[in-house]
Parts: structure tokens; sequence; C-alpha cells
């Protein structure tokens, strides 16, 4: 059987460098090669995302800017999570064999408790419907970026202890995570993140990306001085952008001295308009067909439910919640 792919970006603000170099730029090169299913983790933002209007708007936003960014509706399954109520029937299934120790260890849940979240069920139970979105598609691969490495571990877990309770149907997920992208840092050099609000968003105007670019945070070493290439934030950012030959370059700028943070930020922000600049308009152009976003999500969720419908019935079939025969 071919390798399953599956990820999903929850709706909750605009995309930044962190979703992309963690995730998104991991899809497009799946999708060549791989059965790709990426979804849109709507009923996850709903954690954190309490505004209807906003919440609408921001699905429409990660719909325009997954499709202006290449990911391919023909090759890959693009749908809204919230098209797929099926999810939260085998987060139950899987639920009743979770426990709670293994989600009250989750760094996550803790993470967003000590910022000051909600100690919800929904945040606590996460994990749980994570996994289901996982399973649900039978996936082998899941591209993501560290800090949702335990998140995946969880959902093998529950795939394990699912197949030992009622026999092997569920496949056993890995998590793809490339090192030098496992955690992108924002301004402040912690990891990129909506709520640290150190982002730079992908498809900011050039003006303002200026600001943010101009705005990352750097050490006082005097121009004429040799800096640490590896301990800057504007050059890990550049990094992930530069060829090999790019990166030794701008590496022996820093250690020879005279090469001062301001240049290596502009050459930086060449490389984020080199990028995304071009993209801008498509996601616009995107956001204004409301109607052809609506079809690809609608025939989305046709494809994932071709594929979630039968694992299902299998599932409740094990469980001994199939179609009763008298
Ligand atoms: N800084 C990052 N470095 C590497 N990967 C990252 N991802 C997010 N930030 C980084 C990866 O992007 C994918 C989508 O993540 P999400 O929808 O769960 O959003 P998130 O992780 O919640 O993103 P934020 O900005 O950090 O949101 P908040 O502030 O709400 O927690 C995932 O694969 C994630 O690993």
């Amino acid at each position: 059987m071919p390798m399953r792919v599956l990820s999903g970006i929850q709706p909750s603000g605009a995309l930044h460098l962190g979703n992309y170099f963690g995730a998104i730029r991991q899809f497009l090169d799946l999708q060549r090669d791989y059965e790709c299913h990426f979804f849109i983790a709507s009923y996850h933002a709903l954690t954190t995302q309490r505004d209807p209007a906003t919440l609408r708007e921001n699905i429409r936003d990660v719909a325009a800017s997954y499709l202006a960014l290449g990911l391919d509706p023909e090759r890959s399954v693009l749908f809204d999570q919230a098209d797929l109520p099926e999810h939260h029937e085998l987060a139950w299934y899987l639920s009743v064999i979770c426990s709670v120790g293994l989600l009250q260890r989750a760094h996550s849940y803790k993470d967003k408790i000590a910022r000051g979240l909600e100690a919800s069920h929904g945040l606590f139970a996460y994990p749980v419907l994570m996994a289901a979105d996982i399973l649900m598609y039978n996936a082998d691969r899941v591209p993501v970026g560290q800090d949702q490495k335990q998140h995946v571990e969880i959902a093998r877990d529950l795939a394990i202890r699912f197949n030992n309770e009622w026999g092997e149907i569920l496949r056993v997920p890995e998590p793809y995570i490339l090192p030098r992208s496992a955690v992108v840092p924002g301004l402040d050099g912690a990891k990129m993140s909506k709520s640290y609000g150190n982002t730079i968003d992908l498809f900011l105007e050039p003006k303002p990306m200026r600001k943010r670019v101009m705005g990352i945070i750097t050490d006082s070493t005097p121009v004429e001085d040799p800096k640490d290439p590896d301990s800057c934030t504007v050059f890990i950012l550049y990094s992930l952008f530069a060829t090999d030959e790019e990166r030794e370059s701008m590496a022996r700028r820093y250690r020879d001295g005279g090469y001062g943070y301001g240049e290596a930020k502009k050459a930086l922000l060449a490389k984020i308009e080199e990028t995304f600049g071009p993209l801008r308009e498509k996601r616009q152009d995107w956001l204004k067909r409301t109607d052809d976003l609506e079809d690809v999500l609608a025939r989305g969720a046709e494809r994932a439910r071709a594929c979630a419908g039968p694992l299902l019935e299998r599932i409740r079939d094990a469980v001994g919640l199939g179609a009763r025969v008298r």
C-alpha cells in the first residue's frame, strides 16, 4: 500500500515562517510522491478562538494560503476538519482507552495552562482528537514541527492500544520532522508562535514585513567585530531559505567581522520577498474567489469521507457497535 501522509494547521491566525518551514514546506515535497491529506484544524482552533466571524475568516485564510503556497487539490486531499464530524466518533473510541496520565504528561497542555489559558476539557483532550485526525486516514507519516512530536507519539500509543484491544485495524504513524526546521525561532529567539507575538507572517505587505525583519532581536556586538552565526536568529532564519553556498558565505562574513546585523537582515528580507512576494497576489485572488474556494473544500471533504467512511465502519464493527443483524 502506498505511504500515506497527513497533517493539519489550526486556523488561529496568519500563517508564519514557523508554520511554513516546520510543516508546509514538507507538505509541498511530500505531495509529489505520496497520498496526502492536508486539513484545516478548525475544531482544534475552537480551543482558543471564540469569535465565530474571525474563525470563519481564518479558515478561508488557511485554505487560500495552502493553495497559494502550492498545495495541489488534485494531488492531495485538502479539507476542513469541520466538514468531517466523523473525527469525533473515532476520538471517542480512542478516549475510552486513553489514560488520563498520558494526557497529563502533554507539554503543550501544560504550557498553555501556564500561559493562562482556561484548563478546558477540549484543551486537555486535544491530543485524542489529533490522534483521531491521524488514525482516521491510516497515515504513516505526519509532517510537523518539534512542538507536535509528543502529540504524534500519543497517536502512536493510542493506535497500539486500540489494535491490542480490538484487532489490527489502525496503522501506527511516525512523526516526520526535519532537524534544521524543527523549531523555527521568532523575533525574540524563542519558538515562533502566534501566542508569543513574535511571528513573521508569510504574506505581510513589504513595509510591515521590513519592520518585522528589522525588529529581530540581536546582540550588541559592534559591526567590525566577529560574530557567531549559529546563535543569531537572523542567520538561522536566513539559512532556512539559503543554498548551502549562500549559507556558508554569510557564516564566513559573520566570523570575519565587518558585517553588521542590519546587512544580514536585508539579505533575509530579500529571501522572504523572493519566496513569498509573488504568492501574495495568488492568495488574495483565492480569497476573492469564495465560491471556488468552497468548491475545493467541498470536493476535499467528499474525498476525505470516501477514505474515512469505510475505516470507521470497520472500527464500529470491531468495537461492537456495527450494523445490528437481527
Ligand atoms: N516555530 C515553529 N517551528 C517549527 N514548526 C512550527 N509549527 C508551528 N510553529 C513552529 C508547526 O506548524 C504546524 C501548525 O501548527 P498549529 O496549527 O498547531 O499551530 P501552532 O503550533 O499552535 O502554531 P503557533 O503559532 O505556535 O500557535 P499557538 O500560539 O496557538 O500555539 C505544526 O506542525 C507545528 O509544529
